[in-house]
């Protein structure tokens, strides 16, 4: 049994490659991660691997190697960009003598550091329980504090791990009642904007792609936007008047990023449920990224996750001003509206996005100018565009 390292901001970066390669770039993102969370990047140290070993994740060598670098750099925290098992998690604590946290834990932290409304805090709490009560081990002093030690050994009462398991499984309850409570009002307000037949249009996207700077465009808002990974946490709604549109509610939410932990999609159901049942998903991609393939496999993975894969979706090839791309419109071979490119921060080419949306969504006095103007993807169902059914 040991003390829990405290917990540090001078962090050292462990990627281990088992044979997907792309360390640089996987490790930049880890970095970007790393910085979002307040912590401050020290050094990196990168490896190969046929599989994870068991009790250390890394080998033997490459965790004398990691100790080794802590100790040259003074780093206090050890991120690696895996899932950790809590076997792994307390033996290389216990090992490096330092704070060490996987790639959901690091991910998670961000979360709790961004949450503002009551929505967004009970959910990061949620997740944050639900990851907890997959990874008690015994081993950490704080987590069997009670007489007893672990459930190894017989002896009267319940060990601490038990009553740890317990107490995480009420608030586990508690949480997803309230949250539950939280979610029958949005469901209303959605309710009440399907009667009123506005269009919802929602915009998602990798983590920093552009999406509150597009939204602000667009709407004239003033929301957060930053170089940060998850600068929004929260969905916000605005009114979108476009002429020769029908109603049309913008929404901009939280952002995506490759393996995002599960129990943080779960538990972000309820923010995300505007994305789910939007009538169209605007993938607003970083065109300028080297990564961005990539990103939007990973959009469109979380997508499916949360119900939304089959959603309509047209994409915004953004920030076109740090590449050679001109702002416009790119059809398919039949006329049908595929991408859209802009730049959200110079405001170019977002007067053809305005002009899509009022071709995608056209009001009763535009809509017999042909059909089925978009499809969602080459080789998909075409979206077909049903007049404004208020009319
Ligand atoms: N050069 C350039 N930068 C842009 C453009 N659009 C957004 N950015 C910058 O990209 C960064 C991220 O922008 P955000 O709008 O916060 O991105 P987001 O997708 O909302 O990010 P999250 O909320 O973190 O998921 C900011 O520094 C923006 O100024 C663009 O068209 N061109
Ligand atoms: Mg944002």
């Amino acid at each position: 049994m040991f003390d829990r390292p405290a917990s540090g901001t001078r962090a050292l970066l462990v990627r281990i490659d088992f044979g997907e390669g792309q360390t640089e770039s996987r490790l930049e993102e880890l970095k970007e991660l790393a910085v979002s969370a307040g912590a401050a990047v020290l050094g990196a140290v990168s490896g190969r691997r046929a599989k994870p070993d068991s009790a250390f994740f890394a080998g033997r060598g490459k965790v004398d190697e990691i100790a080794e670098q802590c100790r040259l750099t003074g780093a206090d925290l050890v991120l690696f960009d895996h899932p950790l098992t809590g076997v792994q998690q307390r033996n290389l604590e216990q090992a490096l003598q330092c704070r060490v946290l996987d790639r959901v834990g690091l991910i998670l932290d961000i979360f709790a550091q961004r949450a503002r409304s009551a929505e967004g805090k009970l959910q990061v709490e949620l997740a944050q329980l639900k990851h907890l009560s997959t990874r008690l081990v015994g081993g950490w002093s704080h987590l069997e504090r009670q007489k007893g030690g672990i459930g190894l050994r017989g002896g009267p009462g319940e060990t601490q791990l038990e009553v740890d398991r317990r107490l995480i499984t009420q608030c586990i309850k508690r949480l997803n009642a309230q949250l539950a409570k939280l979610t029958r009002t949005r469901q209303t307000q959605s309710r009440t904007r399907v009667r009123a037949r506005v269009r919802t249009v929602a915009l998602v996207g990798y983590t920093n792609a552009g999406k509150s700077t597009l939204f602000n465009q667009l709407t004239h808002e003033q929301l957060h936007a930053a170089d940060q990974l998850f600068a929004t946490l929260d969905t916000t709604l605005r009114r979108l008047p476009i002429s020769g549109a029908q109603k049309i509610v913008l929404s901009d939410t939280v952002g995506f990023i490759r393996d995002l932990p599960h129990d943080l999609v779960v538990a972000f159901r309820a923010t995300l449920s505007e994305a789910a049942e939007a009538d169209l998903l605007l993938h607003v991609i970083d065109a300028s990224n080297p990564q961005r393939d990539e990103q939007i496999d990973a959009v469109n993975q979380v997508l499916d996750e949360i119900g939304a894969g089959e959603r309509p979706q047209l994409r915004i090839f953004n920030k076109i001003d740090q590449t050679a791309l001109t702002p416009g419109i790119e059809r398919d071979g039949y006329g049908r509206i595929q991408t859209v490119r802009l730049s959200a921060l110079t405001g170019e080419g977002c007067p053809d996005l305005r002009d899509a949306l009022a071709e995608i969504f056209p009001s009763a006095d535009f809509s017999g100018r042909g059909s089925e103007p978009f499809c969602e993807e080459a080789g998909t169902q075409p979206f077909s565009v049903s007049p404004d059914p208020s009319n």
